[in-house]
């Protein structure tokens, strides 16, 4: 088998390692926004022939590699917005696929497609940086949906780093991912957890701390640049397991047992470490409330509901995190059923000027507690602001007001 360099366009070859490129014929009218460039990976070549019909329906250049070494010398040698890659191919399958063009192009997204869905390869694709997992055989409509948002996100990403280059600011995004990985890895050896007090004010206690992770390397300045460099990296482990162990070294030194909110990326629901026995946390459960964002959609979760059973028989509480940020629909609350629900700041912000807000904070305040659930305003900057929550009835409240995130912990003058 020949590993065959990226071909003219048109050049058709049934070589198994060659890799063939065809371009649609876009009228004029269109051409304003470039062709996505689409490299297709699959060793049956009936497929592959498949899904480059598909694709050549919309505006892309569709190259295709029959083997994971043919694909890679592709990306070595030309510029692809998405990669569609089988998962079983006999010399190199997806996911070394996956780890290979990683080390050549950071941000490219790749979308693993497989014959035969199962839940762990499902979970496995979307931990090590996949940017989607789909099931063949593709419907057009869902492969150039999928098609058209990854390119889209990747453009995002270079117009980002152009961004950041225009500014003047160093983007470790920027650089290759070696070096990414160097600072990382720094970052990861030297991050701490800051601690912020969430407060009962009625009671004139606190009630829990909010753990936050914090980086003390230049290249990482605020925590969303750590979690979107382990996002390219494919380290979202890594890192939520650094931060749980952080968190949990810390407990044991509190007094009167206070309530700890953890937050979880979505991907940290996919580790098997969360849910092991044996984690950091474990033994601290029925303190520990987790907190997973509105503003991400779970639906990539494959099991979630068991998952999150899981974590509650294990002693676990969760939190809904930012309410009002994120996605309209109530999905999150269904699928979680959260124990606490924390109002995002945006919500908070002037909540005394604003009859609007203090209608809606009002209704959700309502709504939670009707269902079960323990409401707490976050975010919260001065006594007004208080003094609104504390009357709409929120039960707990966090904030720059009461204390700033800090080393642990935090007191709070009531
Ligand atoms: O998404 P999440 O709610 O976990 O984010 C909490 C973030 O909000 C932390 O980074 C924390 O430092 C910040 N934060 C906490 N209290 C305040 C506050 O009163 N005002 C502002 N602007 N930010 C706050
Ligand atoms: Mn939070």
């Amino acid at each position: 088998m020949t590993v065959g360099s990226l071909a003219v366009a048109s050049r058709v070859s049934d070589s198994p390692g060659e890799v063939v490129q065809r371009t649609t014929e876009v009228p004029d009218s269109e051409t304003h926004s470039r062709a996505i460039r689409v490299l297709i990976v699959d060793d049956d070549r009936e497929t592959a022939r498949a899904l480059e019909r598909t694709l050549l329906q919309m505006n892309t250049q569709v190259a295709v590699a029959c083997s994971g070494p043919a694909a890679l010398k592709a990306v070595e040698q030309g510029r692809f917005d998405v990669i569609l890659s089988d998962i079983g191919m006999p010399d190199m399958d997806g996911f070394d696929l996956l780890h290979a063009i990683r080390r050549i192009d950071g941000q490219v997204p790749i979308v693993l497609l497989t014959g035969e869905p199962t839940v762990s390869t499902a979970a496995r694709a979307l931990e090590v940086g996949a940017f989607r997992y789909v099931t063949k055989p593709v419907e057009p409509k869902e492969l150039n949906s999928v098609v058209e948002k990854a390119a889209r996100l990747y453009r995002m990403a270079q117009v980002k780093q152009q961004a950041a280059q225009l500014l003047g600011q160093e983007s470790p995004m920027g650089t290759d991912h070696d070096s990414l990985n160097r600072s990382f890895d720094r970052c990861l050896e030297s991050l701490w957890v800051a601690f912020q007090p969430i407060v009962d004010w009625n009671g004139k206690r606190i009630f829990g701390f909010e753990s936050l992770m914090r980086s003390r390397v230049a290249e990482f300045p605020h925590p969303g640049a750590v979690l979107d460099a382990a996002e390219r990296l494919g380290r979202l482990d890594e890192l939520g397991r650094t931060i749980r162990k952080l968190t949990a070294s810390s407990i044991p030194s509190a007094t009167n047992s206070p309530a700890f909110f953890v937050n979880l990326h979505v991907r940290d629901l996919l580790d098997p470490t969360l849910l092991s026995d044996d984690s950091p946390l474990a033994p601290f459960s029925h303190q520990i409330v987790l907190e997973v964002t509105e503003r991400a959609s779970l639906a990539e979760v494959p099991d979630l509901r068991q998952r999150i059973a899981q974590l509650r028989e294990m002693g676990f509480r969760i939190a809904v995190d930012d309410l009002g940020a994120g996605y309209a629909g109530l999905t999150s609350f269904a699928l979680l059923e959260p124990e606490f629900v924390k109002l995002d700041m945006s919500l908070i912000r002037d909540i005394e000027k604003s009859p609007t807000k203090r209608k809606v904070v009002k209704s959700m305040v309502n709504l939670s507690q009707d269902m079960g659930m323990l409401v707490v305003g976050e975010g919260v900057e001065t006594i007004a602001e208080r003094d609104v929550l504390v009357e709409l009835g929120c039960d707990f409240l966090q904030g720059y007001l009461f204390a700033k995130p800090a080393v642990a912990f935090p007191e709070v003058t009531f």
